[in-house]
Order: C-alpha cells, then structure tokens, then sequence
C-alpha cells in the first residue's frame, strides 16, 4: 500500500527533477514509487501511508547509530534553542575539530563544509595548491561526490542512472582527471608513468561502496601509499562512508594506511549536513585564511549540525564495543544470504557494510560489478520492500547496518532473505 507515496510523487516531480532531491531517491533502477518517509525511530522507518519497515539504507551512512537517537535529538534541540546560525566561529566547532584529530590522527588540522561534496571538492583544490600539480587519480566506479571534475566514470546513481560522466561539464573541466581501475595497481602505475610530475593526488574510497561494496585487495591501498609517496603525489581517502563506520577512525585505522588527506561526511554531522577535510598541517595550512587556497561556506560549522555530529562522535567514543556488535551482526547476515541464496549472488561485507551482487561471479573492481543482473536486483528489493525490509533501491549501492538493529529484526530479515531465494 503506497497511495499517499504516489500522490506526493506526483506533485513532486511538478516542481523537483524527477520529484526527488537526489536521484537514487527516485528508485529509478529498481521501477518503483519511492517512498516518502514520514518519521524513523531505531532501525525502523515509517512511509507516509503507515509502512513500518527495518531500515538498511541509515540515510545513507550517516545513521549509524539509529534514527532519531534521545541524545542526540536533545543535543539538537538545546543548540536550536540558542539559535540556528550565525556565520562566526562558535566552541563547538573547536570541539570537533579536537575530537576528529583525536579520532582521526591524520586529520591534524580540518575543516568544516556541509557535505561530502564539498570536502572532496575541497580536498582537491587543497591538494592540487600545496603540490602545485593538476592532474588527480580516480578509479572508474568509485564516486566522490557531484563537483564537475570528478563526475568522471563515478560510481553511485550515476552509474544507475547511466550518466557516469554528467552531461553540463566542460571537456575542460575533466581533463585533469585521469581513471584508473580499482584493484588493479598496472592502471595506475601506467597512469603515473605517462604523466610523470603532474600528478597532484590519488583519490580513492579505501573500501569501495558506489559499485555496490567492493573491498581493497590485500595490499592495494599500500601500494596507493607508496606509488603516491614515491611520487610526489597526496593520497586522499575519501572516507565520507568508511569514516567512523569501519572503526571509530575509519578505513585509516582499519587497514592501517595513513592517508595524506581524508574526507568525511555522513556520520560526523549525525544525520545532519556535515563534511570535513583534513589532514597534517603542513598541508592544511595552504588553505585560507592561512595560505592560498581558497574554501569558504556560509553554514560551514553550522551550530545546530556540530551539535549533531559531536554528540554522535562522543557516543562512539564512548560505547567502542558497538563496533564488534556491528562486525557481528553484519556478516551473520551475510553469511545467511550466502547460505539462503545457495551460489546465485555474491555477497560482500567489511564490518557494517554489505552488497549483494546479482552475479555468481566474485565482485572484485568495476567490471564485476556491472556484470550484476540489476533486473534481478530490483525484484529481490521490490520482494523486500512489501515485506518490510528497506535496502538500497539500486545494485551499486550499500547496505548499512546500525548499532540499533535489534537481533531480532536482523533474524526476520534473514528470514524474507531466505523467502526470496527459496521462492527466486
Ligand atoms: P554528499 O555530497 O552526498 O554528502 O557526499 C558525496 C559522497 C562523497 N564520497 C563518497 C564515498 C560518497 O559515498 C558520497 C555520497 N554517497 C551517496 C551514496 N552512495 C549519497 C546518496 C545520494 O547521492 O543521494
């Protein structure tokens, strides 16, 4: 039952593209009305005609410790209570930027945006002004954000949605971004090869996760350290899904490789509109007021956001036991799909986060992935989603698991993913 959904979605798309603000929200590639949310609660999310469902998309990330959380939501309201903005620097902003070098220890030095957008954009132009270099690095699958020069072979809905490289974005403004394979070090010592000295940085996600989740090979992100290193050029982690979801300091501290730059987004605002970029101060400091490098926001710092994301922050470093809780709970419901689905999908899972791949094939870079059956993708979400299991409404997307899925929705999910398979 989805009435109001589609009378709202068809207001919508009167007065927003395609009646969503972001297009995956749009279920384009799974053919179906998106449902507009109404409230969420824990690891439960309400539609607006009264759909109670378990929730593994967390809003993307940032939900990791389960919607609507009590200390969270009144750190919120005490800060709305002493107003909402006021474009000057407040404590609170001097309190996350301690507690993310705590946590982070590359990030010795950051900064404050309002999305994972904007850090990576910023991350760049930071890196490309302290080498004095043009050229980046990316990995074709990976996606780092809507800025013009890394729409190039992105991942996420771009890759739903068939426009890996965005229609509006001048030649011009991609020529600098080179592609290589994720997993594959030949494309990028090739690519450093042919550009000897103009490289100014490599970025990746250090666990892929808009291919669908695909994990680094044993040693992949060491090689990115050294080649980069070796170089001359910055290595960027964008870690605005890895970043306090792989552990409490992100895929750095989980695989033990230390980034010259890190981007966050989703997790450290708590649900609301949080970036941050990062790194040693000798890098951070070109940024302005300090250095050259220019980088500005209106709400960057936002009082009622750091609020938010400090709170959540402090309760991960306060309850480090959530993370064994979501390693566990995450791969017994991978192992589950793997058994229920008997060889028919591929399942890939890395502490609280899981793909599952339409392909018998194992999913190790891009070209696997896009071998996923993504018809079939969308009848197991359209199964899941009249059975109350909510998981990303496209194949090369996540599932995220939260500290607040309960033991109990977590075996009724085993128990739809079994219904499926056993009926697929
Ligand atoms: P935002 O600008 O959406 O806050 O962050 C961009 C971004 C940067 N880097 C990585 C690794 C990301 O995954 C993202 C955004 N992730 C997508 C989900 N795959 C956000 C969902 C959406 O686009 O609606």
């Amino acid at each position: 039952m989805d009435e109001k959904s589609q009378e709202l979605f068809t207001r919508a798309k009167k007065h927003i593209p395609g009646g969503v603000n972001s297009p995956v929200r749009a279920f384009g590639s799974v053919g179906r009305t998106p449902r507009f949310i109404r409230s969420a609660k824990g690891d439960r999310i309400t539609d607006v005609d009264g759909n109670e469902m378990i929730d593994y998309v967390c809003s993307w990330g940032p939900g990791i410790l389960g919607h609507a959380h009590p200390q969270v939501i009144e750190a919120v309201k005490d800060a709305c209570d002493q107003g909402l903005s006021f474009g000057a620097p407040t404590a609170r902003e001097v309190e996350l930027a301690e507690l993310i070098a705590e946590l982070v220890p590359s990030m010795e030095v950051s900064r404050l945006v309002s999305s994972g957008t904007e850090a990576v954009m910023s991350a760049i132009r930071a890196a490309r002004g302290y080498t004095g270099r043009d050229k980046i690095i990316k990995f074709k699958g990976c996606y780092h954000g809507h800025s013009d020069g890394l729409l190039v072979k992105a991942g996420s809905a771009a890759l739903t949605t068939s426009v890996p490289d965005s229609a509006g974005v001048p030649a011009d403004y991609t020529k600098n971004t080179l592609v290589a394979l994720y997993n594959d070090p030949a494309s990028v010592e090739q690519l450093f090869a042919e550009n000897p000295g103009e490289i100014a940085a490599v970025i990746v996600e250090p666990v892929a996760a808009n291919m669908g989740v695909v994990l680094p090979r044993e040693g992949f992100l060491q090689f990115l350290r050294n080649i980069t290193k070796k170089n001359g050029a910055l290595l960027i982690f964008d870690e605005v899904i890895t970043g306090f979801r792989l552990a409490l300091g992100g895929a750095q501290q989980y695989y033990g490789i230390v980034p010259d730059l890190t981007t966050l987004g989703k997790i450290v605002g708590g649900g609301m509109p949080i970036g941050a970029y990062g790194g040693r101060r000798e890098i951070m400091q070109c940024v302005s007021p300090d250095g050259p490098v220019y980088q500005a926001g209106t709400l960057s710092g936002n009082p009622v956001a750091t609020a938010a994301g400090l709170k959540t922050l402090q309760i991960l470093k306060e309850h480090p036991e959530i993370y064994q809780g979501l390693e566990e709970k995450t791969h017994y419901l991978a192992e589950s799909v793997r058994q229920a689905a008997k060889g028919s999908v591929t399942v890939n899972q890395v502490g609280s986060l899981m793909s599952i791949f339409f392909t018998e094939e194992p999913v190790v870079d891009y070209e696997s992935a896009v071998h996923s059956d993504t018809k079939c993708y969308a009848d197991y979400f359209g199964y899941l989603l009249e059975h109350g299991v909510y998981v990303a409404p496209a194949q090369f997307e996540a599932m995220f698991v939260s500290a607040a899925h309960t033991r109990e929705d977590i075996e009724q999910t085993c128990r739809m993913m079994e219904a499926y398979f056993a009926g697929a």
